[in-house]
């Protein structure tokens, strides 16, 4: 297995596990679980390779921990980052950190700054914990800026948050008041 297999692997997953599971005529339930026969069957008709083995390689082998396998071993699923509306996971609620980070794109602040931070088509904002990892996060979509969010001011006004068996954070939306753009060079902060 080279890890163009897996990281192919892993995209297919996140595909169906997240946002179209019908794609494959799988069924998740509303925890996100899917049955790892049926997904291979699902896999195979839409003319894909999988089997048992590679989706354990995938689940081991990726360090941000996507998946996870149920354990009597007969289920998979995504741990956070869905679309899908057959999905409602419940995740744990938690006590934020003083702050937390989120990673986006140059392009999108004008927009962050009419509407705050907003789920979009996922169920919830992602918040990270540390610099580096929002960073990563705002690459996929451009020039990657930081956001730094005021999140236990928030915990204290009654928003909820809620951490994805991963450690990813997330919230239903941070409003502008407590978001500010950091500057990572410096690690100056502004209001956005
Ligand atoms: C932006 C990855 C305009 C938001 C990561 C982001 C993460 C707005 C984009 C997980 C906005 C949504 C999620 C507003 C937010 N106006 N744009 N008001 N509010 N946005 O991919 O956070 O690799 O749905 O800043 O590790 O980038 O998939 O969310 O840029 O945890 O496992 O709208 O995905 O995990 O993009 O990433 P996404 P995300 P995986």
């Amino acid at each position: 297995m080279n890890t163009t297999q897996l990281n192919e692997t892993s995209k297919f997953l996140s595909y169906v596990l997240r946002h179209e599971p019908q794609a494959i005529g799988l069924q998740l339930d509303n925890e996100g679980w899917a049955d790892i026969e049926s997904l291979v069957a699902g896999a195979a008709k839409a003319g894909r390779a999988l089997d048992i083995s590679l989706i354990q390689a995938v689940v081991s082998s990726i360090d941000k921990k996507r998946f996870s396998i149920s354990d009597d071993g007969l289920r998979i699923r995504a741990v956070q980052g869905h679309s899908t509306p057959s999905v409602s996971l419940q995740h744990i609620e938690r006590e934020p950190p003083e702050f937390l980070y989120h990673g986006t794109a140059t392009r999108f602040l004008e927009s962050i700054r009419q509407q705050g931070l907003i789920a979009g088509s996922r169920h919830h904002v992602h918040l990270s914990q540390d610099i580096p990892t929002a960073i990563a996060v705002g690459q996929r979509h451009g020039k990657p800026v930081v956001l730094k969010i005021e999140a236990l001011r928030m915990y204290q006004k009654d928003f909820k948050f809620f951490q994805a068996e991963n450690g990813v954070w997330l919230t239903n939306h941070v409003p502008i008041g407590f978001i500010y753009q950091i500057d990572v060079q410096s690690s100056a902060r502004s209001a956005l």
